[in-house]
């Protein structure tokens, strides 16, 4: 602290100290009759040596960096995606790195040829047509050619798979990745996050997890009996305080109400999935495997479906140089064929720890920076097989051997009756929208997401 304060003192008094001092300077050219800014011709000569000099110093720490620190923080890239993607990565920096050199030789160069000489005249030179079209036709051009191949390999990332690529979801969540994989059909089955959770069948002593909301038509079924039991556990917080058995505060109950409502509206749109999937949507389902790490054939193209539950995420592979965002609400897709497998790249980078990783590259809350998961290329289709028989490294994605009970109650479900805080709540509800009350509810829930 007093090494700070000293030191700040001396920055603040060196800081006046050259202030009066060009005062000073000021002060003499004046009794001298000289003009600020008459410079004699040996200072005029010495800031033009000294462009030359920056200019060089300039130039040659860029190459030193280059030399240094250019090739990179990464190993070679290990997918075909990646190799076009390093390879467009270099044009950019060959075309970048060359209109650096020739525009900075220019600006630096000129000041230092066409210094101040008193036997030397300026040419007016005010405007020239064929100039101006060089210097916006070329920069033009060479953009172009930039984005017309970004968007060729931009395409090859999110384009059309191949009919013999391997379809793999990768799901994320706060605050890690879950895979999984669509099985020997190549198919992955329906998903909906309505459906994802985990229900409880207190009676039978079952839990039936859903953590991707994966469609069949069990699995549906189990999603509307977990949304009853949530439901009439509200109800009966609700009914409790109609017969003064508890008491909550005006917020509470809003709340409470609130949620209902919503569990309702998810639960009515439940219902009516049952009639939107085929069995063929099952069979798709059944195959689909869950894995906590990422294994992949070397030569194999993959088509990945990327999906989030909760905030955006993003899907990197900084090995393959891929990329994508995981959006709610939303699939994207990334292709990739890895090209090295684990074993090669280890020997490749002379590092037998090494592994490939799959990180999150888009801040999603407290724990991102650990939202990883372990990546592994084997050589071949066998090995690959036994890693997924292996017990304990994969399980299916729907227990549906499970059968959700079959006493689930498919009615609507009916609103308890008004509590005597009354805001206009029950009754109205059954009529539908547009009720004052119900306009007011809405009002209510709206701010509560705030
Ligand atoms: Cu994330």
């Amino acid at each position: 602290m007093g090494m700070k304060l000293v030191v700040l003192i001396v920055v603040v008094l060196a800081v006046i100290a050259v202030a009066q001092i060009m005062r000073v300077y000021e002060l003499s050219t004046q009794i001298r009759g000289k003009r600020e800014e008459d410079v004699d011709l040996r200072t005029n000569n010495i800031n033009a040596s000294l462009m030359m000099v920056f200019l060089l110093v300039f130039f040659g720490s860029l190459f030193y960096m280059m030399i240094e620190y250019g090739a990179g923080l990464m190993p070679v890239a290990a997918s075909e995606i990646g190799a076009d993607i390093d390879w467009l990565y270099a044009v950019n920096w060959w075309i970048v790195i060359a209109v650096f050199l020739f525009t900075n030789a220019l600006l630096f160069g000129f000041a230092w040829k066409y210094a101040y000489h008193p036997d030397k005249k300026a040419h007016w030179f005010p405007h020239d047509n064929k100039l101006e079209m060089i210097w916006t036709v070329v920069p033009a051009g060479v953009l172009a050619v930039i984005i017309i191949l970004g968007l060729m390999t931009w395409n090859k990332i999110t384009g059309e798979p191949s009919d013999d690529a391997m379809i793999v979801e990768i799901y994320g969540k706060q605050f890690n990745w879950t895979v999984r994989y669509s099985g020997d059909d190549n198919k992955l089955g329906y998903a909906d996050y309505k459906l994802v959770g985990t229900a409880e069948d207190a009676d039978r002593q079952m839990t039936y997890p859903n953590e991707l909301g994966v469609v069949t038509k069990n699995s549906i079924n189990w999603g509307i009996y977990r949304i009853n039991s949530e439901i009439s556990g509200l109800h009966s917080e609700l009914e409790k305080e109609a017969n003064g058995e508890t008491v909550f505060s005006e917020a509470g109950l809003k709340t409470r109400i609130a949620k209902v409502e919503k569990l309702e509206r998810i639960r009515e749109r439940m219902l009516d999935m049952e009639g939107m999937y085929g069995d063929s949507i099952d069979a798709w389902a059944q195959d689909d495997f869950i894995t906590k790490e990422l294994v992949l054939i070397k030569g194999q193209e993959y088509q990945f479906i990327l999906r989030s539950q909760d905030v955006l995420h993003s899907a990197y592979f900084p090995h393959f140089r891929a990329q994508m965002n995981c959006v709610p609400g939303y699939r994207t897709t990334l292709r990739v064929k890895p090209t090295m497998t684990t074993q090669e790249m280890r020997d490749e980078v002379g590092d037998q720890e090494f592994n490939y990783i799959l990180l999150c590259n888009k801040i999603c809350g407290v724990s991102h920076y650990n939202m990883k998961m372990p990546v592994r290329v084997v050589a071949d289709s066998s090995e690959f097989m036994n890693w997924v028989t292996e017990a304990g490294n994969s399980y299916p994605a729907l227990a549906d051997t499970l059968l959700a009970p079959s006493t689930i109650d498919k009615k609507r479900m009916e609103m308890p009756a008004p509590a005597h805080h009354g805001d206009g709540h029950g009754d109205e509800h059954e009529e539908g929208h547009g009720e004052e009350g119900h306009d007011d509810e809405g009002h209510h829930e709206e701010n509560e997401h705030h």
